[in-house]
């Protein structure tokens, strides 16, 4: 049957912060169709490919992105009438030689993903398969089971993600339960504590970007005894149910001229925070630390590496940006020993996969991310499973714009657990 495409039409919608994006529809010559939606970032690395926006003060604040939705309809509508939707390889190959970029600055990332993830949408359904399935399909994937992720839960939100004092942006849970249904019951059950406790303590319960809360305390410290005592609260053993993940985001408060980080609003070495990580890491059952120092700090990575890389996960995030020259660099140096994989950052799913199989191939673990500003598309939560992510991270136990993809991998989870 043919599963060629007839048309796609983009448009302008509105991400989970109320700033515009981009949504793409794919319809095929059979009468099939979906649509996919692109997040966005606020900490977004240096890095990462282009996010084309307007940059017209007079619609959104400069944040429109009509440039991309015109790129979408005008030149890779052109490009891609008539495709194999199947071929989903060549289809995001045509579009990065039509781009001819190495940042795809000139039909912008967003435009070119929202086509290669609306594709492998649409592709699904003509397949008939769950999209979990048809990812694996069309890359040829060869892992043996499928496994459900350890989501790493973000419920204390700060750095660009919320109006606090604290610099680092956040403050994750990861429930250790057997079953994913457990783990997501375990996330929801600390949440709703820590949300008591923090109104009994007089804070604000109301939340950052990601959905997890962003009370006004002093020092980044207190949001790690904050969780520590909801766990307890929550009938849960800290440490052993629950361990802590954080993103402290630190290219956010790297000063490159004093070559500096602000912490707790002090000035300290990369030295001085690698002895602050190690001080929490067994205190607060830390098992991985993401972007602990900034994304061109190699030197100083290669030393955090070395001391905290056996006991947990040290995570690239601004640093390898989801590219896999990034990510080789970081294997030959012995830095980090986990990715963040975001689609946006780099701006295709094949490429996506073949970052993600290039850390697998050197014993990387893999964290498959959201960005802080999302939509209802929960694509994230299928692409983990197809790539067997030990983690998924996206967000905290509220708004839609987070929990759409928990709610997707529970229903995953009954498929394949
Ligand atoms: C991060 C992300 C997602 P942003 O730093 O990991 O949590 O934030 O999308 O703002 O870059
Ligand atoms: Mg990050």
């Amino acid at each position: 049957m043919a599963k060629n495409i007839k048309s796609i039409h983009a448009r302008e919608v509105l991400d989970s912060r109320g700033n515009p994006t981009i949504a793409t529809r794919v319809t095929l010559s059979n009468g099939l169709s979906a649509e996919a939606m692109v997040p966005s970032g606020a900490s977004t690395g240096v890095h990462e490919a282009l996010e084309l926006r307007d940059n017209n003060p007079k619609r959104y604040n400069g944040k429109g992105v009509q440039k991309a939705v015109n790129n979408v309809n005008s030149k890779i509508s052109k490009l891609v009438q008539g495709k194999d939707v199947l071929k989903h390889r060549q289809l995001d190959e045509l579009m990065l030689q039509l781009d001819g970029t190495t940042n795809k600055s000139k039909l912008g990332a967003n435009a070119i993903l929202s086509v290669s993830l609306a594709a492998t949408q649409v592709g699904a359904m003509a397949t008939n398969k769950p999209l979990y399935k048809h990812i694996r399909n069309i890359y040829n994937l060869r892992y043996s089971a499928y496994t459900m992720p350890f989501p790493m839960m973000n419920i204390v939100n700060g750095g660009q993600h919320a109006d606090n004092p604290m610099e680092f942006q956040e403050f994750m849970i990861v429930p250790q339960a057997k079953k994913f249904a457990q783990r997501i019951q375990q996330g929801a059950e600390v949440f709703h504590t820590l949300k008591k406790y923090f109104h009994n303590q007089g804070f604000s319960t109301g939340v950052g970007d990601e959905g997890g809360f962003a009370p006004d305390l002093k020092k980044n410290e207190d949001a790690l005894k904050s969780i520590k005592i909801a766990v307890g609260k929550a009938g849960y053993v800290f440490g052993k149910d629950v361990k802590i993940a954080l993103d402290p985001a630190s290219s956010e408060f790297y000063n490159a001229e004093t070559d500096r980080y602000t912490v707790d609003g002090k000035q300290i070495t990369a030295n001085k925070l690698n002895q602050l990580y190690l001080s929490w890491a067994k205190k607060y059952f830390i098992m991985s630390i993401e972007d602990g120092l900034a994304e061109d700090d190699w030197d100083n990575w290669r030393i955090h590496t070395g001391l905290l890389g056996k006991q947990m996960l040290i995570v690239g995030d601004d640093l390898f940006v989801t590219n896999a020259e990034r990510l080789q660099a970081g294997i030959n140096q012995d830095v980090g020993n986990a990715i963040l994989i975001k689609l946006n950052q780099i701006g295709t799913l094949s490429e996506t996969i073949d970052t993600i199989r290039l850390a697998q191939k050197n014993k990387y673990k893999v964290i498959v991310s959201h960005r802080s500003g999302e939509t209802e598309d929960t694509i994230i939560a299928d692409l983990c499973v197809a790539v067997n992510a030990e983690h998924i991270k996206t967000g905290s136990l509220s708004r839609s714009d987070r929990v759409s993809k928990y709610n997707r991998l529970l229903a995953i989870a009954e498929e394949v657990e």
